[in-house]
């Protein structure tokens, strides 16, 4: 398994991306919200939220599945990043674990492909570089040698996010490759 053949990083909009599944950055009630929630409904159309209702909500670092609706990934996971307050929160096993049970997610649906946005680093407040560094360990760890997934996107909304995300898988790459 090769890692940089896998992960990529790229400028873009969760909502566009022609995959199996993209991971939203919802919150607890999983009944829409703004940034990529509120992008990602949107997109997806009514029937989107009316699915969401009948999950009951979803607590912090765990995920849910629904479907596509509109958009041109068949899934939608939902997934809840915790709110930065000062890092004192157990936030960075919580960020850890959005990412690990999206993943798992995924696998359970022999999902082959995937978009993740910047989890907790808009209105949740999550420090960029902190969060880009455990998004990439996360992901990099909880992809094993039998997975079904053969694409992970980590889709940034801005250069600030890019540059991060993108210098975090690098590092990551050199050191497990011993670059
Ligand atoms: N495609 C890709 N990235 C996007 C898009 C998009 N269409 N729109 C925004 N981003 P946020 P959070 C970026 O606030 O911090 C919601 O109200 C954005 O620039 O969406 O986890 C939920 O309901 C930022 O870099 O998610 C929750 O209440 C990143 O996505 C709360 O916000 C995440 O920003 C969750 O906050």
């Amino acid at each position: 398994m090769n890692i940089s053949e896998i992960i990529s990083v790229s400028i873009g909009d969760i909502v566009e991306q022609e995959v199996d599944a993209i991971v939203n950055a919802a919150n607890n009630s999983l009944l829409g919200g703004g940034g990529v929630d509120g992008a990602i409904h949107k997109a997806a159309g009514p029937q989107l939220l009316e699915e969401c209702r009948t999950l009951g909500g979803c607590p912090t670092g765990e995920a849910r599945i629904t479907k596509g609706y509109l958009l041109p990934a068949k899934w939608v996971i939902h997934t809840v990043g915790p709110i930065w307050q000062g890092g004192h929160q157990n936030e960075d096993e919580l960020l850890v674990n959005a990412y690990r049970n999206s993943l798992l997610l995924a696998e359970e649906h022999d999902i082959k492909s995937i978009a993740f946005p910047g989890i907790s680093i808009g209105a949740y407040g999550f420090p960029v570089d902190r969060a880009s560094k455990l998004a990439v360990a996360a992901i990099i760890e909880n992809l094993d040698k039998d997975t079904s997934i053969e694409e992970i996107r980590l889709i940034c909304f801005n250069d600030i996010a890019y540059h991060h995300y993108s210098r975090s898988l690098e590092t990551s790459v050199d050191e497990i490759y011993k670059i």
